[in-house]
């Protein structure tokens, strides 16, 4: 099989092609407030200035798409959900990953989306496959798939792969082209495991060869819990972008993190003559010539 599959994303205006030979797409993470103090208490109010201005941050920051989770607790999340991209497709127009575990907030969404979405996500458990995937079918979106199942997050790469294989094996039975299955190999802390990275790693590596497929990451994930958490992201992601990673979740505010993915694109071969690498290096010492 290729290993080198295509997805593309788009929104009303703007299409971003995910490929491994094209540069890495950062998909900022930081609409969630899961994952955020401050966008967690902005909607619990009813708030939605904060969303909009990281949306407009994380696309100033060079972000080609934006990760989009409305989970808090309590809340109508269909309806909150579709609040949220509203105001995110107010202010940007960049392409986005619709994060939910919830298939009515799901379809809320899809319903609102202009163009075609990353669906995040879906994983090898059978509830999960039967409610998201005729949905992302219906719609023509692109989708992510986590590589745990029924049994929870499988301790080996094989094991992984195993699950990831499942869910393309089911998409394809829906229609759904591998092109548009991006898998997700899970990301835990290196503070609970100093196994984890590696297992992620190989993973990747694996699903690559085997499917050619995208891969996608909560990078961020990796350093829960650990000190200088920007210089081990910035890290594993350089290094996850070689085991086959072509589409992050990730902070594309923090510099170290933005630095490492353009140094590995221009490392693997994905930036011609070292363009991108030369022209970020000018930016950053424009700023650093106006501090
Ligand atoms: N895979 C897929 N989707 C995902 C994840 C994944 N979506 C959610 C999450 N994991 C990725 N998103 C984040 C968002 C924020 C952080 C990490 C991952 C994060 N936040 C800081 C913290 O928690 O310390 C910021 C805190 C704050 O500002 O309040 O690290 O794995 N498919």
């Amino acid at each position: 099989m290729a290993n080198n599959l295509t997805t593309i994303i788009t929104s009303a205006t703007k299409t971003v092609e995910i490929n491994r030979a094209n540069p890495t797409v950062i998909i900022g993470e930081r609409i969630n407030p899961t994952g955020r103090k401050a966008v967690l208490a902005a909607l619990k109010e009813g708030n939605f200035e904060q969303v909009r201005q990281d949306a407009l941050d994380q696309v100033a920051a060079g972000a080609p798409m934006l990760d989009v989770n409305a989970g808090v607790p309590g809340a109508d999340e269909p309806a909150l959900l579709q609040e949220v991209l509203r105001n995110v497709m107010a202010v940007t127009d960049v392409p986005l990953s619709i994060d939910t575990a919830n298939p009515k907030a799901l379809e809320a969404a899809l319903q609102l989306y202009q163009g075609k979405p990353l669906v995040n996500s879906t994983n090898g458990e059978e509830k999960s496959l039967q409610a998201v995937l005729p949905l992302v079918k219906e719609y023509g979106a692109a989708v992510i798939g986590l590589c745990m199942d029924d049994n929870g997050i499988p301790p080996t790469p094989e094991a992984r792969l195993a699950v990831a294989a499942k869910i393309i094996e089911r998409a394809a039975k829906l229609g759904i082209p591998a092109e548009d299955v991006v898998i997700d190999p899970l990301v835990l802390t290196l503070g609970a495991d100093s196994q984890a990275g590696l297992i992620t790693l190989k993973t990747a590596e694996l699903v690559v060869k085997e499917f050619g497929v995208n891969i996608t990451m909560g990078a961020s994930n990796v350093s829960f819990g650990l000190p200088d958490r920007r210089a081990l992201n910035a890290t594993f992601i350089a290094m996850a972008i070689h085991a086959g990673l072509t589409c992050p979740i990730t902070n594309p505010l923090v510099e170290a993190v933005k630095t490492a993915v353009l140094a590995a694109d221009l490392a693997m071969g994905r930036d011609d003559y070292g363009m991108r690498w030369i022209q970020d290096f000018r930016q950053r010492q424009k700023k650093v010539n106006a501090e």
